[in-house]
């Protein structure tokens, strides 16, 4: 083991902080640098400034260090939440999120997230520290000892390692450059013990620092592509266009808008790229989903990838008779990546390029005097989404005692259209479905969520780099299920004191409370402690905690909230029979259909 095991983590900050390169005092010796250093020089000439992560051997110091350099480092309680906060930092801010851990159990709590970000295409590096690599490679046994490239490989994007402090440059160059470019994914960066303490002549190593010039190259669509797909679009006699979170990564809001207005087509928004133009617009169609998607001829695809979340093409959803039968719709895919195409169906015109170049190439070739979609199918739309938000009106006007999801997210809906800048964190099964349908979001990047796997756990996390990152009030409302994968994060926003409004809609379990043991044994598996007080744990810390009965009082204590910007828990007593198997997916639920 390196002398990092034997050695306290103040002595060794004691006998680092001399040898610091740069900012410190003038020596008489060549001064030198080492790679605790060099490492953060790396992150902060790369404009990376905020670390999430969580300290221990042999990364300690590293933490101390950065935040002793102006760095913004939130210690979190479980690598986990550190994880998921980087990755969500990452889509809010096309910075990729940096995640901090210690070696092997630090690490593997750490790579759920990792993982995370790979498939959301989230840019985040997770950063471990890592043991001796001659005693993990001769499996000898060291202090958490783990040979965690290899383990990450799979689900990252890119791996590297880096074990000379002349290599920290190229490493992080390559980490950021990974993690940004093309399709913008996890990239995990593997720093053993050793290398931390490594010094090299201060000059050499600040030449061998990389700023990274242009980490995210655009990538112009060919112009046939173009063609092709307007050609196509133009021909449509049923269009629709798919906004996927490729589209609100890609901050390209204006001209998106333009291009979807422009068009005059129905839209429809993937979950997490609501608000790109707000949900109350006249074109969109989340409220006809379900006629939309068969109903089509040509579907535009704008960053959405045709995954599980629009049933991969195909099916009864889109008009299929039986699960793998085409609709028979024509698609054409704006995307990144030259292989997402043909993934599922056939993609008639594939548009390959980022976001931002693809939109505005397609904006330009359709020139001034664009045909608005027949207006046969766009009255067949709007008469189908009036009646279906007639209805979801008089479901939320109603006030049933015990409060319903839809009684109380009213009040969220409400509040939302209130502060349209709040940043809204969802997760939960029916407490994810029903807040997806029912609260309008109003701009981009506001409403982030569970993603591509619908993973519980993102909640704390994403609260701390939402406020973190963009100084706005945030709004999670959660699952009870879903805030205990995270819920020991409220101490980290107490600590930080962010705005933080955290609303549980407590129904006593996953799903529903109602279930029972058969052999009446134990708990049913689904079923939590009835009526538990979760404020509390708000309240433990320093925080607002409200235990919230009827709307009204969810009502006042949300607006309390945001007046106050205090972290605040609200726990909204949901009727425990109001939720269904699985929310919105129960055809995915095999054991759904031979019910007990
Ligand atoms: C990491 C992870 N573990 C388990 C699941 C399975 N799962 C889906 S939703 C859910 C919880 C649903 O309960 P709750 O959050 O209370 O929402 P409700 O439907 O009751 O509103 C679980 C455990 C998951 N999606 N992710
Ligand atoms: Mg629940």
């Amino acid at each position: 083991m390196t002398d990092t095991a034997t050695k306290t983590p103040e002595r060794a900050a004691a006998e680092a902080t001399p040898k610091i390169g740069s900012g410190s005092d003038a020596q008489a010796q060549p001064q030198e640098i080492d790679g605790f250093q060099l490492v953060i020089d790396a992150l902060k000439l790369n404009g990376i400034d905020t670390i999430y992560g969580l300290p221990g051997i042999p990364i300690t110091d590293l933490t101390r260090r950065a935040q002793a350099n102006g760095m913004r480092v939130l210690a979190f309680r479980h690598e986990q939440n550190a994880g998921y906060a980087a990755s969500i930092a990452g889509f809010l801010t096309q910075k990729p999120g940096i995640c901090l851990t210690v070696s092997a159990p630090g690490f593997l709590n750490g790579l759920n997230a990792l993982a995370h970000a790979t498939v959301n295409c989230f840019p985040m590096i997770l950063i471990s520290g890592s043991s001796e690599r001659e005693i993990v490679d001769l499996q000898q046994g060291d202090y958490e000892e783990m040979d965690q490239l290899a383990v990450a490989k799979p689900v990252a994007k890119a791996a590297y390692r880096v074990l000379h402090a002349d290599d920290v440059g190229v490493g992080i160059a390559r980490a950021i450059r990974a993690a940004l470019s093309g399709r913008p994914g996890g990239v995990y960066l593997d720093l053993p013990a050793r290398l931390f303490a490594q010094s090299i002549d201060a000059e050499t190593g600040s030449k061998t620092l990389i700023k990274v010039v242009d980490p995210a190259p655009r990538q112009i669509p060919a112009p046939e592509a173009v063609t092709r797909a307007l050609d196509l679009l133009r021909s449509a006699k049923r269009p629709v266009i798919v906004l996927g979170k490729g589209a609100a990564y890609a901050q390209a809001d204006s001209d998106i808008r333009a291009l979807v207005e422009k068009s005059g087509i129905p839209y429809l928004p993937m979950s997490m790229a609501k608000g790109l133009l707000p949900d109350t617009h006249e074109q969109c169609a989340s409220a006809a989903r379900s006629f939309v998607l068969p109903g089509a001829d040509v579907v535009m695809l704008i960053g959405a990838r045709l995954n599980w979340l629009l049933s991969h093409g195909k099916g009864k959803t889109w008009g299929g008779k039986s699960a793998k039968d085409w609709g028979g719709q024509k698609f054409i895919q704006v995307d990144i990546s030259p292989q997402e195409a043909d993934s599922n169906v056939r993609i008639d015109a594939p548009v390959v390029g980022d976001m931002r170049s693809c939109v505005a190439a397609l904006l330009a070739g359709m020139g001034a005097n664009w045909a608005k979609p027949p207006g046969e199918w766009l009255s067949a739309v709007g008469e189908k989404k009036n009646g279906n938000i007639a209805k979801m009106a008089e479901t939320l006007a109603k006030n049933p005692s015990p409060m319903n999801f839809h009684s109380a997210l009213n009040v969220v809906r409400d509040i939302i259209k209130a502060n349209p800048d709040a940043i809204l964190v969802n997760e939960g099964a029916n407490a994810l479905d029903f807040t997806r349908s029912i609260v309008d979001m109003y701009k981009p990047r506001k409403r982030i969520d569970v993603g591509t796997w619908g993973i519980m756990g993102v909640g704390m996390g994403y609260c701390v780099a939402a406020a973190v990152t963009t100084g706005q009030q945030v709004i999670a409302v959660e699952g009870d299920s879903a805030f205990g994968f995270s819920g020991m994060e409220v101490e980290t926003i107490c600590r930080y004191n962010l705005p933080v409004c955290v609303v549980i809609m407590n129904n006593n379990g996953v799903y529903k409370g109602t279930d029972v043991d058969p052999t009446g044994r134990d708990p049913a598996p689904t079923v939590f402690v009835k009526s538990a007080r979760y404020e509390k744990l708000m309240e433990a810390f320093g925080g607002v905690g409200v235990m919230a009965a009827t709307p009204s009082e969810l009502r006042s204590a949300m607006e309390e909230a945001i007046r106050s910007r205090k972290p605040t828990l609200i726990n909204a007593a949901i009727d425990e029979r109001a939720g269904t198997e699985s929310g919105r997916i129960t055809s995915l639920n095999p054991a759904a259909k031979k019910k007990p």
